[in-house]
């Protein structure tokens, strides 16, 4: 019923952070979901509270070591999906955020060092998944996004608006611009088209701006959209 996000880090100062303002803030006090986040150097048994050793085959850096992970993460998989957040996870997307929405909630371990040990992957069974190509210092501010994108989407949240906005962006087209007053700013004035009060004129011109925008900055997703939209004949013609 409540949506329940359990984070395993080494940092758990770091959470709620930005989710306890805002939508997700609002959320969270209406019970829509709940966050508990557990520091892994709890489960540390050495007087050092180590949770990391050399890899083996040697190289830079530290790997998380799989007894400590395991013993972390057992208490909480719960049948919930369990997601590791790293650089070589698959790109997060809008399909796996609505999914995880739909579910129980998330198990979900932040990295720190060079990574985790690959068998305690395997066995408990972990999501690997990164929210896009570039470094971060760690999986925590990953962990964020990842969540407040989960959030938004549970029911109650947003309403309805939402919901209608996301079948667009999945459609696969960026936003066209937007204006308000003043129509005229430091001499830039609103697009005529927005003023003459001819709501189809409006919609087409909205349209044919989120086309232009998205072939210009994301061709990836102007050829994804184009190849759903296009009729059968030009698909065949495309393919051969
Ligand atoms: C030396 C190789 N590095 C991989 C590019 C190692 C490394 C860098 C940064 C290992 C971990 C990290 C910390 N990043 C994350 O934990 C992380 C992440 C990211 O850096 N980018 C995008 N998504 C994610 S999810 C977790």
């Amino acid at each position: 019923m409540t949506w329940h996000a359990s984070v395993l880090t080494l940092f758990p100062e770091m959470f709620p952070g930005p989710l306890a303002h805002s939508l997700a803030g609002r959320a969270h006090n209406d019970g829509i979901w709940r966050l508990d986040a557990h520091d892994i150097r709890a489960v540390a048994q050495d007087r050092h509270r180590t949770v990391d050793d050399t890899p083996f085959g040697g190289g830079a850096g530290m790997v998380m070591r799989p007894d400590i992970l395991d013993a972390a993460l057992a208490p909480h998989q719960d049948g919930r999906p369990t997601i590791y957040l790293t650089p070589r996870g698959r790109p997060l997307t809008q399909r796996v955020v609505a999914e995880l929405a739909a579910g129980p909630g998330a198990v979900l371990l932040c990295g720190r060092y060079e990574g985790i040990d690959q068998r305690v992957i395997e066995a408990r069974g972990l999501m690997e998944i990164s929210v896009g190509d570039y470094v971060l210092s760690g999986g925590e501010p990953a962990c964020l996004v990842l969540l407040d994108a989960c959030v938004r989407l549970l029911p109650g949240v947003v309403g309805a608006a939402a919901s209608v906005e996301d079948e667009s962006f999945s459609h696969g087209l960026l936003e066209y611009p937007h204006y308000t007053r003043p129509a005229d700013w430091q001499g830039r004035r609103v697009p005529d088209i927005l003023l003459s009060g001819n709501h189809a004129a409006i919609a087409s011109w909205r349209v044919a701006q989120s086309e232009k925008i998205t072939r210009e900055r994301r061709p990836d997703l102007w050829a994804a959209r184009a190849s759903h939209h296009a009729p059968a004949v030009a698909q065949a013609a495309g393919a051969a």
